[in-house]
């Protein structure tokens, strides 16, 4: 409701992750409102006045404390409802693995974004397989997983518009989904700090109907170049075909 006016949504599960945010926001937001409240307007109801000295209160006695202790368990009260709410999207998010349909391989590295498209065979490493740099080609509709890697040192593989952040490690491959239910052009940033040129590790994913996707794929696909060169491309000569490809 909130953030989709300032973030486009654009995957399955983003609605799940704003709900959380706007509880969170508006339990958080309810307390921290009424408590700086009553802070300030005690502040003036008891500021200093000519001929009255001030009392020592030591908050011991259960009329003081009741003050204290109720709205501890009203607050406590709001956590059931955030750590039920967190638990239930973190399980539908992160936990479930709902089965792919396409694959696509996403590697950080100082200072750029690698990825590998699974190509028209929906499978990774196969001759098939589209590299690009610092652009990730999606068909909307099409629930993909994702297998992030790093090749140094920590980035973040962050896709606003699908409420997505993950951490890519060097050394471990991490696997997650995403499925885009928007046609358009929508920004990746990198979100670990990761050296002096974290701060220009954007990309782009582009996410097109099914239609324009295949197109693109069939355009761009190393079965295509196959085709035309029968022998067999080295793979040094397949990732520079693809940055070719991305640059155009
Ligand atoms: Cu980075």
């Amino acid at each position: 409701m909130i953030i989709d006016q300032l973030v486009p949504s654009a995957s399955t599960y983003a609605a799940d992750i704003d709900w959380i945010w706007e509880l969170i926001f508006v339990l958080v937001g309810f307390w921290f409102v009424l408590s700086e409240g009553v802070f300030f307007w005690l502040l003036w109801k008891f500021r200093k006045k000519d001929g009255q000295k001030a009392q020592y209160i030591t908050g011991e006695l259960e009329s003081e404390k009741k003050w204290i202790t109720y709205p501890h368990l009203l607050v406590l009260v709001c956590d059931i409802f955030i750590v039920y709410g967190a638990v239930k999207v973190w399980y539908e998010v992160k936990q479930k693995l709902p089965e792919a349909q396409s694959m696509v391989r996403v590697v950080g590295q100082q200072w750029a974004w690698t990825f590998v498209h699974a190509g028209p065979d929906g499978a990774l490493d196969t001759a098939d397989d589209i590299t690009t740099v610092n652009e990730l080609r999606l068909a909307k509709d099409t629930l993909y997983h994702y297998k992030l890697e790093s090749k140094d040192v920590l980035h973040n593989f962050s896709v606003p518009a699908f409420r997505l952040k993950q951490d890519s490690i060097p050394g471990r491959e991490i696997t997650g989904w995403f499925e885009p239910t928007l046609v358009g052009d929508f920004s990746v940033q990198c979100a670990e700090i990761c050296g002096i040129g974290h701060g220009l590790m954007g990309a782009r994913v582009i996410i097109e109907t099914p239609e324009a996707h295949a197109a693109w794929m069939a355009a761009n696909s190393t079965d295509g170049l196959a085709e035309a060169t029968p022998a067999e491309i080295p793979s040094t000569e397949v990732a520079a075909n693809a940055l070719a490809i991305s640059e155009e």
